[in-house]
């Protein structure tokens, strides 16, 4: 039901300046004149929309606060429909009580994220803008919030927009070409449409390619800190965070639980997990435990990179060749980077054995900072590949969008076989599924389920 009123409390709980009470559906201006009373003596619909009013609030009892009314007329507001906003005093109760008196006249309590769904629902914003206005509420880094809102501004809805274009003038083409074979159109031939194909794909490919950037800009990077015992992992954290988080000791097996902090490294935030020391041999039930969680993190989904820690000051050992066969092992689909510690002790570790296994690696000393600053960048440079992009918001930041791309592409790449086997009808076919799953990323049409599990992670009220 889309067509009654709902309300909420749009500010966050607690105590503060002001508190916005928002109401949205058909008659909510009306239902305000109950609960809010101008100053001046006027009406509400006395003031023109978008317009702050001053006035008394009230419930059914008496006189319970005042503060400002805005309201907006369908389809001029952030839902599309008739909306108000209510500013009162931010107190914890007094808030409550204005909320209750909307609802008491005849609103129901929304749901969380229902007002930005009433505005996706009513043509207000596509989904990857909707998206993008969740993003810009649980954005950490500074450019996760500049990245959401170019997407909220539509950024990467034009940018389907415009392949989409393509895509159906490509269709059209081909549909000519089947339909009058015998004209002898140049953008009918057979080796022109192959190209427009391929040009299509090659854009949405260089989209795809954009993901992982645009997720690290967006979400974070999820950093798991990992070596054997005593190798300097919480050191290590602790001077990427410059802070002493982490318990430091020279008592192998210090660390036995995962330790979450983040750092934000050129805008872009970097979620680093500490952990206990991998090794086999430990007779400590705890340490051990904590051994297995710490295992466990390196494959888990979420985890992004794999900082692995190497001790400079001593010669390579089988704990840290156990280490480099698990991280081969488990580390798929992420990026591993060695980390060599201790720089500022004499060294005795064979670096190039472990960079000819897991790739090159930094050179860092938790004790004098050296090395950790180009760590940073490092990082950074690996993860955001497309500066220029995520600039301008064209980028992908989800797996939702990235999945809908891919199937894309594999459209794509048949229908470009059967065009070139002659088979031209079951070619267009093709390329009208790969115009579906490209306007999935913003489409209107999208599944219920998608779009239900977008709009259930806001908070209510907005
Ligand atoms: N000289 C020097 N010593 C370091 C450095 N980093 C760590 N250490 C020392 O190495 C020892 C172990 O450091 P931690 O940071 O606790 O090592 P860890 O890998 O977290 O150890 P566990 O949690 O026990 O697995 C401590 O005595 C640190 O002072 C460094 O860059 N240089
Ligand atoms: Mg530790």
């Amino acid at each position: 039901m889309l067509s009654d009123i709902i309300a909420a409390v749009s500010t966050p709980r607690g105590q503060g300046g002001i508190a916005v009470i928002r109401v949205s559906g058909r008659g909510a201006v009306e239902l305000c004149e109950k609960v809010f009373r101008p100053k001046s003596g006027k009406k509400i619909t006395d003031y023109p929309p978008r317009f702050s009013v001053y006035g008394d609030i009230f419930d059914g009892k008496s006189l319970i606060d005042s503060g400002m009314l805005t309201y907006y007329l369908a389809p001029k507001s952030f839902t599309g429909e008739d909306m108000a906003e209510i500013s009162c005093h931010g107190g914890y109760t007094v808030t409550a009580m204005v909320l209750s008196a909307v609802l008491e006249t005849g609103a129901r309590m929304a749901e969380a994220g229902e007002f930005t769904k009433r505005a996706f629902v009513n043509d207000k914003i596509s989904l990857t803008e909707a998206e993008a206005i969740g993003n810009i509420l649980t954005a950490e880094g500074e450019r996760a919030v500049r990245l959401s809102a170019r997407h909220a501004d539509g950024a990467l809805k034009k940018k389907t927009e415009e392949l989409s274009e393509e895509l159906i003038s490509l269709i059209s083409s081909l549909y000519a070409a089947i339909d009058y074979p015998e004209e002898d159109l140049e953008d009918m031939a057979d080796d022109t449409l192959l190209e427009r194909i391929e040009d299509i794909n090659g854009k949405c490919k260089s989209l795809i390619s954009t993901y992982k950037s645009g997720h690290a800009v967006a979400y974070g990077i999820n950093t798991v800190i990992v070596g054997k015992p005593n190798v300097g992992k919480s050191s290590f954290f602790n001077s990427l965070l410059s802070a002493k988080k982490a318990i430091v000791t020279d008592i192998p097996g210090t660390t036995r639980d995962v330790l979450e902090q983040s750092v934000e490294i050129d805008g872009v935030i970097l979620r680093l997990f500490d952990t206990a020391g991998i090794r086999e041999d430990t007779a400590d039930e705890i340490e051990s435990m904590g051994v297995d969680i710490a295992k466990s993190k390196i494959s888990e989904n979420s985890t992004e990179l794999v900082l692995a820690l190497f001790d400079l000051s001593r010669e390579i050992d089988g704990s840290d060749r156990e280490m480099i066969d698990y991280l081969k092992e488990n580390a798929e689909a992420k990026i591993v980077i060695p980390i060599f510690t201790k720089s500022d002790e004499t060294p005795l570790f064979d670096k190039s054995f472990v960079e000819k296994e897991l790739g090159e690696g930094y050179t860092v000393s938790s004790k004098t900072g050296e090395g950790i600053e180009a760590l940073k960048k490092g990082v950074i440079e690996r993860f955001i590949t497309e500066d220029s992009a995520v600039d301008n918001g064209e980028v992908l930041t989800n797996v939702r969008q990235l999945t809908s791309l891919k199937k894309t592409v594999s459209a794509l790449n048949e229908a470009h076989r059967l065009v070139s086997d002659g088979m031209k009808d079951m070619g267009a076919m093709e390329l009208e599924g790969a115009l579906n799953t490209l306007a999935e990323i913003d489409s209107r049409r999208a599944m219920e389920k998608v779009v239900n599990e977008i709009f259930s992670k806001f908070c209510v009220g907005k």
